[in-house]
């Protein structure tokens, strides 16, 4: 069946626009975003959505949130950028911020994700050769099939994805790929005494929200523990209150030895990335081995401090949690025949769609966009339902009523 899918000339003219002048590397829902105000967002005709994608939950705090903003606009007119050539008057503020706020020694300020995991196995390494004492140039890093953790040819080194990988080797070495939510997998490969590091992700998010079974994060933090390896956790997606604790790790009570965090750090202004750890590991760096250009800028630390503050101030992991559970049973009280699994924690979540046209849940995508709901298919069936924090239980309920009804003539 094909969903309706009408699109003005307006925003087919920018529709037109993009694709002749920019790369084609994404394929995205036809609708294009003007405005953005906590859980809705408005197209370029004023229709308006609510946003179940969260920028890739860089919005959990919703879109232009005062609080974010006024750090923004703030601290956008007096200095935005010094380099790490020379001091700021920021940096020191959010470093303190942030390492009594997660409980570790040091901060290494970052901007992208991607670059966040880079300076977690650069970091791992190092402290591998100059702490854990492995021999040079044999470190290995054990990562999980079915990882998402960025773009950059290191990493996707280490990707099972053919679309990420494909034509763009050579590769690096020194990665050991398991599979995901495998304990005795795990065992397994830390027997090789140069593993220096295990990144995972608490929950897989690209792979279609998976959930490890109960118990194996804590798990794997104790085999690190006893094989002497870090355990790196990659929280980018799942941190800063998405899945209804402030990390994803704190449902285990697990802290990692390196922590990755992204993406909603900056309430989606702005790339800012960060990585904590304490001083055995940190200290390996030295002045000239590591660095970004804008990681650490005043703009940056100002707006990251706001970020945090308000996940705390507005109890957004607390709320995560209920409305989570809420969605997640109004979800399957809708009884439909093609969702098959309805899955997640807090509000990180995915339903799969069980349809003989593999098209299905594009379409589900278009029919739920015409009905004022943005999300967007992963892996062809399942669809992710991650909507900003401050979600209130009516709005749910009007969400999943736009969820049924869109998917009411798949039935
Ligand atoms: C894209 C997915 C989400 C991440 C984790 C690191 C990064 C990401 C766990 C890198 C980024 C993104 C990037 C975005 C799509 C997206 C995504 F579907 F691909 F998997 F969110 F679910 N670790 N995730 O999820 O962070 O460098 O992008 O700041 O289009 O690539 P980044």
């Amino acid at each position: 069946m094909q969903a309706i899918n009408s699109v003005s000339p307006r925003t087919q003219s920018f529709l037109e626009k993009e694709e002749r002048y920019g790369a084609h590397n994404y394929h995205p829902l036809p609708v294009v975003l003007s405005r953005g105000q906590g859980v809705h967002v408005w197209d370029v005709d004023g229709k308006r959505y609510y946003d179940f994608l969260s920028g890739y939950s860089a919005i959990n705090q919703g879109h232009c949130h005062p609080r974010i903003m006024q750090a923004f606009m703030e601290q956008a007119q007096k200095l935005t950028l010094t380099s790490r050539a020379f001091h700021n008057d920021k940096l020191g503020e959010f470093a303190e911020y942030i390492t009594n706020f997660f409980g570790y020694n040091k901060v290494l300020p970052m901007n992208s994700g991607a670059e966040a995991v880079e300076t977690g196995l650069k970091l791992a390494r190092k402290w591998g050769y100059e702490v854990k004492g492995v021999v040079p140039e044999k470190a290995k890093i054990v990562v999980c099939e079915g990882n998402f953790h960025g773009r950059t040819i290191n990493i996707v080194s280490f990707s099972t994805d053919t679309d990420s990988r494909n034509n763009f080797g050579p590769f690096a070495p020194g990665y050991d790929i398991i599979p995901y939510n495998d304990i005795h997998a795990l065992h397994v490969a830390l027997q090789d005494p140069n593993v220096v590091g295990f990144l995972v992700e608490p929950i897989q998010g690209e792979a279609g929200v998976l959930v490890p079974d109960d118990g194996y994060l804590a798990k794997a933090a104790e085999l690190c523990r006893e094989a002497n390896v870090l355990l790196i956790a990659d929280e980018i997606q799942t941190g800063l209150a998405r899945t209804g604790k402030m990390l994803a790790c704190d449902h285990e009570k697990v802290r990692p030895d390196i922590l990755l965090l992204g993406k909603a750090l900056s309430g989606g202004t702005m790339p800012v990335s960060a990585v904590l750890a304490d001083d055995e590991i940190m200290l390996t760096i030295k002045p000239g081995q590591h660095g970004s250009t804008y990681g650490g800028n005043p703009l940056a630390c100002s707006v990251a401090i706001a970020s945090l503050q308000v996940l705390v101030d507005e109890n957004m992991a607390g709320n995560s949690a209920i409305q989570g559970e809420y969605l997640r049973q109004s979800l399957k009280a809708l009884n439909h025949p093609h969702i098959s699994i309805v899955r997640g924690k807090g509000l990180f979540n995915a339903i799969v769609i069980d349809h003989p046209n593999k098209d299905a849940a594009w379409d589900i995508c278009l029919e739920m966009k015409e009905n004022g709901l943005l999300a967007k298919p992963t892996h062809g069936d399942r669809i992710r339902f991650a909507p900003p924090l401050l979600i209130n239980r009516s709005q749910i309920d009007e969400c999943v009523d736009i969820i049924g009804r869109s998917l009411a003539k798949w039935a």
